[in-house]
């Protein structure tokens, strides 16, 4: 059985092999809109599958169910707003510390009624430090997480917050803009964090063109995240996953 981490995430990281990670909000994971996405990237796929958000409604389990449906090869990596995500049919899920903020909720909360489920379902789990940056506008992880995130020219603030994420033992690190964000992490704070740390970095939030997703790599990202721009039209799908 592949470990997403061990097998994919970690040995891309070494070898400099960027990942395109295509993010499923639960809530609009209808087949249509898969088999939309899947006939606009004709023989490409993304590399990871991520599922989850701020506030869900639907089952994620059938929104897992449907992206293997129309993604069989492309791993499923849980990204849970909170313990009512989890569902063991998933490949993966991202334990996320929200790190920037101050909410002890997000910071150990969830993640204590969240354990012995996640025990149970045998599910791999992958420790990530997650880091809030200021994408120009309120986010719904910022409201929902009634978390502060970083200003954006605060690089230093990132910095050390990375820093201690890697020195607490997380894998990973993902630096959010928050979906839809007006703004994506600033290059010079990707660079600058990519440089102090050695595990890989995520960052997501507000990209929208292949333009961005370039930019965003040229910086340092090992992984990038796209939901809202494929959301909103899945013919941008291909153009963007080749961006490496
Ligand atoms: C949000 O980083 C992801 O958690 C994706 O953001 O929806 O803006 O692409 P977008």
């Amino acid at each position: 059985m592949t470990n997403v981490y061990n097998d994919i995430i970690y040995p891309a990281y070494k070898e400099g092999k960027h990942l395109f990670a295509m993010l499923i909000d639960p809530d609009k994971c209808s087949e249509e809109r898969l088999q939309s996405i899947k006939k606009a990237m004709g023989e490409y796929v993304p590399d990871l599958i991520l599922i989850g958000g701020s506030l869900v409604m639907c089952s994620t389990s059938d929104a897992v169910l449907t992206c293997q449906k129309y993604f069989p090869k492309t791993p499923t990596l849980l990204f849970p707003g909170d313990e009512t995500q989890l569902t063991p049919i998933a490949d993966a899920v991202m334990v996320l510390s929200l790190i920037s903020g101050r909410n002890p909720e997000y910071l150990i909360g969830q993640h204590v009624r969240a354990s012995v489920k996640i025990k149970k379902m045998g599910i791999e789990t992958i420790p990530t430090g997650y880091i809030l940056i200021d994408g120009g506008r309120t986010t719904a992880v910022q409201y929902i997480s009634n978390t502060m995130p970083i200003p954006r020219d605060k690089t230093e603030i990132a910095i050390a917050t990375a820093l201690a994420s890697e020195q607490l033992g997380h894998k990973m690190i993902y630096l959010e803009a928050g979906s839809g964000a007006t703004d994506h992490v600033p290059t010079e704070m990707i660079k600058a964090v990519r440089q102090s740390i050695d595990i890989p970095l995520i960052v997501g939030g507000g990209l929208r063109t292949a333009e961005d997703i370039k930019e965003v790599f040229k910086a340092g990202a090992n992984i990038v995240v796209v939901g809202s721009a494929i959301e909103r039209n899945p013919e941008i799908a291909k153009e963007l996953c080749t961006q490496y």
